[in-house]
Order: C-alpha cells, then structure tokens, then sequence
C-alpha cells in the first residue's frame, strides 16, 4: 500500500467521574485519532489509530504535543517515502527514530485497520484470536475515603465485572485493599497496581498485603527498577505484574529472565504497537508467564484493538477492558458494552467499530493534517 495521508484528529472527552492514581488525577481524556487514507492494489482504503500518550509524561516519557510533533516531522515523512508500505514493515521504516512507542503504535495501528478492512478480515482473526468473548476487569482510581471507594467498587461488581484492579500509593494501601476484602469477601478476583509509586525499601509495608490473596501487585517500583523489582519479587508472596517496564519485547525478554515479572500487562500503546503486542504475548506464553491486557481510557477505536488482542490464547487473566460506559457518557464509536462480566470480540473488518463523525467533530479540537 502507499500512504496518501494522515489526519490527526485531537480529541478531548469528558471522563464520568475523576480517576486518580499515584501520579495524578484525569477528569478528560485528550487523546488524538488517526486517519489514514492508503492506496492499496484493491484501491483507496481508510483505517483508524488512536495515540495513548497522556496529556503530560506522568506514566512514560511520552506526550501528546511530543507525539504530534514527532508524527509530523519525522514518522509521517518516512512513510510517505515508501510504495511497498504494509502494516508489518511500519516498525522497520521508522526503525531510526528511537523511542516514542505510543506515537509509532498509533500509525502503525490506522494502516493494520486500512489494511484489515481491504482485506475485509477482523484484527482478532489476523492476531490469531480464539475467544469470540473475554473478561472484563475494571480499575478503580484512588478515592478520598474508604466508604467511597467501598460505594465504587459495590457498584462495578453489581454491573458484573469479572476482576476488581485498585490504583493504590504510599498511604493509601493496606486500609482500602483490607476494605475492600472485608466487605466483598475473599472471592472477588482483587489486584493493585502502584504505578512505580514504591521504592524497594517499601518491601516490608508491601509485604502486608500478602495477607489480602491479590491475583497481583502491578508496577510497584519504577520503570528502569527491573533488578529492583526482581530483588522485590523474592519478598513477597503476591505475584508482581510489570506495566510501565515492558516497553519492548527485549524488555520482557529481560524482565522474564531476571525473575523481575511473574506476570506481564501488555498495552499495545506502550511497546509500539499490536505486533510487538503479539510478540510479547507470544514469548510469556512460552516461558509460561501470564499475560493480561492493559487499557489508557481508550475511544472505542483502541478499546475494539484491545479486546482483540486479549483473545489471544495466553490472556488467561482479565484485563483493563472495560465498557465504554466505564468512563464515556458517550464514545466517539459505537458503545463496547459489557454484559454478564464480558465484553465481544468485535468480528467486524479492522477494528470492527465506526467512527461517528458527527460525535468526533464534536468532540475535536484540533486537526492536523499530513500529506506527502
Ligand atoms: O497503569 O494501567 C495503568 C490508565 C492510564 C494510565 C495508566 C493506567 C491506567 C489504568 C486504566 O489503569 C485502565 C483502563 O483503561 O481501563
Ligand atoms: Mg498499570
């Protein structure tokens, strides 16, 4: 295929209710679209990627003005020089810009949809799927009081969801982990995740949470910490579970090999993109480590991709793949509803979702369009 053009479409949509972790508090989610309009041998083709960089480098280095910009000038120009483009050849095109795996995933991700929906074949087909359902899970932020955060989660686990995830920081653990367990009993399917707020001196107060049975502690160090986490791993009986570190296949290669990670959160976004997604997913399931799919408030656009990935045959644990409704009043593409603790594979061409025209214009406020 030949990239013709790229339109970035810059969004803002209101989250339902605050969403606090240990670095900070969201209550819109600005995130930007991409359109690519592809020349394909059986003619035009559009496909739909969404970036996952944040508005500020709070959980990665990565921003959304620095993903723009880093599109523009330099990932856009390399794509547009190729005439034998394909979904699988993008990483190796833009292989000389170092770093910036949520700007290249989200190109990366419009051309697999343009392609994709040539070919009129569904993401979980192509990624090799074999669910047409997964579990949900959904993450509750930190709350300012535990009769609050006790009324949030009663609500989650009466709408279904099949696992509870709590944000959690330094003061605010053991107290609402405990609530929580003391009021919905030892059989909710119950995980944390610190987003690197710990350092390893934290390991004695950790430990206390053993006694909670959590499916896993995800990210509780830093990003780089992976000796640290592993040195962390042989202290404590819950499982640790990386997000933040898994930046590349190589990493998890690293952090399997250091004993650093029990359990991996693959997030498309953050290791460049449903190939290395599939990659990472690919290696864990050999060496026998679980996988589950990690979620960045995503449109309808990356929740579809997501839920695809997660059919795979190594997701054995649910994943941040929730509802639209979980933080939209209303999405840009059609509602991803989740009934009975599940969510549907989409079966559709690419993504199999729709963007709404009419709901992104208003929710855009800004285009940037790249051309050759
Ligand atoms: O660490 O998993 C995380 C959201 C933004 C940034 C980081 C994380 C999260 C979530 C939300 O936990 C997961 C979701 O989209 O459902
Ligand atoms: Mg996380």
């Amino acid at each position: 295929m030949r990239l013709r053009r790229l339109t970035l479409h810059h969004v803002s949509l209101p989250i339902v209710a605050p969403f606090t972790t240990s670095f900070g508090t969201e209550t819109v989610r600005e995130a930007y679209l991409v359109e690519a309009e592809v020349d394909t041998a059986r003619g035009p083709s559009v496909g739909w990627g969404e970036c996952v960089a944040m508005a500020a480098p709070v959980y990665s280095s990565e921003f959304l003005s620095a993903s723009v910009e880093l599109t523009r000038r330099w990932l856009a120009p390399l794509l547009f020089a190729v005439d034998d483009l394909t979904p699988e050849t993008v990483g190796h095109h833009l292989r000389g810009v170092v770093g910036h795996p949520m700007a290249k995933a989200a190109v990366e991700m419009a051309l697999l949809d343009a392609q994709l929906r040539t070919d009129e074949r569904s993401l979980a087909s192509y990624l090799g799927g074999v669910v047409d359902r997964v579990p949900s899970g959904v993450s509750v932020g930190i709350h300012d009081d535990v009769p609050a955060l006790l009324r949030s989660v009663a609500g989650y686990l009466d709408e279904g969801y099949a696992r509870i995830k709590l944000k959690i920081a330094p003061g605010v653990d053991l107290e609402p982990v405990a609530a929580v367990r003391r009021e919905f009993g030892d059989d909710v399917l119950l995980q944390v995740d610190a987003n690197a707020a710990y350092t390893l001196s934290d390991a004695q107060h950790l430990r206390r949470l053993d006694e909670h049975r959590l499916l896993l502690i995800e990210q509780p160090l830093g990003e780089s910490d992976l000796r640290q986490h592993a040195l962390l791993a042989q202290q404590l009986e819950t499982p640790v579970c990386l997000d933040e570190s898994i930046t590349s296949a190589e990493a998890a290669a690293d952090a399997i090999a250091l004993g650093a990670a029990a359990v991996i959160n693959i997030k498309p976004g953050r290791v460049g993109g449903y190939l290395e997604a599939r990659r990472i997913h690919d290696l864990a399931r050999a060496h026998g480590i679980p996988v589950w799919c990690g979620g960045m408030l995503e449109t309808g656009v990356g929740r579809a991709a997501n839920i695809a990935l997660a059919s795979l045959p190594g997701f054995t644990l649910p994943g941040d793949v929730s509802g639209s409704k979980r933080f939209y009043d209303e999405d840009i593409t059609e509602e991803i509803v989740m009934t009975d603790g599940s969510v549907a594979v989409p079966s559709g061409p690419g993504f199999g979702v729709t963007v709404d025209r009419g709901r992104l214009a208003a929710r855009t406020t800004a285009t940037t369009v790249l051309e050759p």
